[in-house]
């Protein structure tokens, strides 16, 4: 049954574009500025606030779409009181470098490792511009820098570019080769449509949509709690966070790794890769499609997301335990009925990401350029969300299993884990009949090379971080 969009319940005008629905351009730039003094930083967001892409009006927007965020030392040097700095949560206060330990950012992803100044303290600003056409995107980039500069000590000190792979890829196509995008929230109130499988699993089958507090501040999350941070209600109404993070992906790697690892699964290397992402490369689910590609399952939104695991597939035999999408949204895992104590809704993330760098064809010879993406998580609790997702889910064993040593082969942490006198490797198991066959020594195909958490406020709270320390109207209250 075609499912239609809820009407929308959230003033989406004063929300910033591009987080409940994709811009579905090519093109886009990350700039990354530092703000010297508070007169320039307040210059800075004037100037740049009327190109802010609102999520009303974001079909209708020009050439350019734009997107504004900040980190904690940036709202810190914008001049922000306080009191209001301070009641912001500590993940956010802390920024990702901070909380490595805990996310599993180690060995070659530790902070120490990441391409500078990205998860240094002063990464101010973020500025996101994206387009159809390069011309236009270089265009805007300009202007903004052109704005920078006007205003004084703003420095623009670091900028990432992505791109889809044209059209001789499917635009959403990542490096690995996978269709990318397709398991995001179903989000009641903000006019989109709820696709079955994008909600939140009802005991006795449906799926609920997901509650827009789990995304923007101001309204109640899964669990009925509405944020009462930060202290402001200006800058908290409307505004969400984002987990940036610069992941470059080991191509030659992976395609190696699947060359030599296919004959565990008789040889079919598709099925797999399939078995580690728990999606085939087209998209359609493993869970519903679990011998052969199903493209055309793979394009209908009314069935590709339509799936639970454990009603049917309790061992893994479809999709393995560890595989990157079981992991990274459990489903039915946490009903009631399977022993679940948690809202699995309380736990989604929106994920808008981009590739860099250049696709490599099949078969070509290492060509030593660098490419992953520009991975984005949007959610209104970065702790509960982002964190729990990569840290928890996608980071640790998987006990409950007795998979001890099993990570996420795409997400994961692929370290050798453990005290000294019992090192456990990082490994993958593929449930098969009676047996398990298990993939042992698992590489780290994905490296952690920056990133930071970024609040991204209304567009009335622009307005306020825009308006001059002395004036009345700079209400961060
Ligand atoms: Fe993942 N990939 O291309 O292999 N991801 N991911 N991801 N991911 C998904 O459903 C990929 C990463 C999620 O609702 C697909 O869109 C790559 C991080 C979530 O069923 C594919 C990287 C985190 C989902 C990939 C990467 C997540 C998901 C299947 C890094 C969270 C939806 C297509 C370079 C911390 C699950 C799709 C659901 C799906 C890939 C990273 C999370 C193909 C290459 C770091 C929540």
């Amino acid at each position: 049954m075609p499912q239609t969009p809820t009407q929308p319940a959230v003033d989406l005008s004063d929300v910033q574009g591009g987080i409940f629905k994709d811009y579905e351009v090519e093109f886009e730039k990350h700039l990354f500025f530092a703000i010297g003094s508070v007169d320039a930083g307040r210059a800075f967001v004037r100037a740049v606030r009327p190109w802010v892409t609102n999520a009303k009006a974001q079909e209708q927007a020009a050439d350019t779409r734009l997107n504004l965020g900040f980190t904690w030392p940036g709202l810190d040097a914008l001049g922000v009181e306080d009191a209001a700095l301070a009641s912001f949560p500590v993940e956010f206060r802390e920024g990702m470098a901070a909380r490595a330990g805990l996310l599993g950012d180690n060995g070659p992803s530790a902070p120490g490792q990441w391409d500078p100044p990205l998860g240094e303290r002063k990464l101010h600003v973020w500025v996101l511009v994206q387009a159809a056409r390069p011309e236009d995107l270089t265009g805007r980039r300009d202007e903004v820098l052109a704005m920078a500069r006007a205003s004084g000590a703003i420095e623009l000190i670091c900028e990432q570019d992505g791109a889809g792979f044209g059209p001789a890829h499917a635009p959403a196509r990542e490096h690995f080769g996978f269709m990318d995008g397709i398991g995001q929230p179903g989000v009641e109130g903000v006019g989109c449509p709820v696709h079955p499988g994008t909600g939140t699993p009802r005991e006795g089958g449906g799926w609920v949509p997901i509650p827009v507090g789990c995304f923007l501040l101001g309204y109640p999350d899964a669990y009925g709690r509405t944020a009462t941070r930060p202290k402001s209600d200006v800058l908290r109404h409307n505004g969400t966070y984002m987990a940036y993070r610069k992941l470059e992906q080991d191509v030659v790697r992976f395609r190696d790794f699947i060359d030599a690892n296919a004959h565990v699964v008789g040889g079919d290397k598709e099925l797999l890769a399939a078995k580690m992402v728990g999606r085939w490369r087209s998209g359609a689910p493993l869970e519903l499609a679990p011998d052969r590609d199903d493209p055309a399952l793979a394009a209908d939104p009314q069935r590709n997301n339509d799936f639970r695991y454990f009603d049917d597939d309790r061992r893994g035999e479809k999709v393995p335990h560890s595989s990157h999408i079981r992991r990274t949204n459990p489903r039915d895992r946490f009903l009631e009925k399977h022993a679940g104590v948690i809202d699995p809704g309380a736990h989604r993330i929106i994920r808008r990401s981009k590739p860099y760098g250049p696709w490599l064809p099949e078969g070509a010879e290492d060509d030593d350029e660098r490419r992953g993406i520009h991975f984005r998580a949007f959610n209104a609790n970065l702790m509960d969300q982002f964190e729990v997702v990569q840290a928890v889910w996608t980071g640790s064993a998987n006990e409950s299993f007795g998979l001890s040593s099993d990570r996420d082969p795409i997400a994961g942490s692929n370290e050798t884990m453990g005290p000294e006198s019992r090192r456990l490797q990082a490994t993958f198991s593929i449930p098969r009949g009676q047996c398990v066959a298990t993939l042992y020594d698992l590489p780290r195909f994905v490296t952690v090379k920056g990133g930071d958490y970024f609040f991204v406020p209304s567009l009335k709270a622009l307005d306020s971080l825009g308006a001059p320390v002395d004036a009345p109207e700079r209400g961060t209250r």
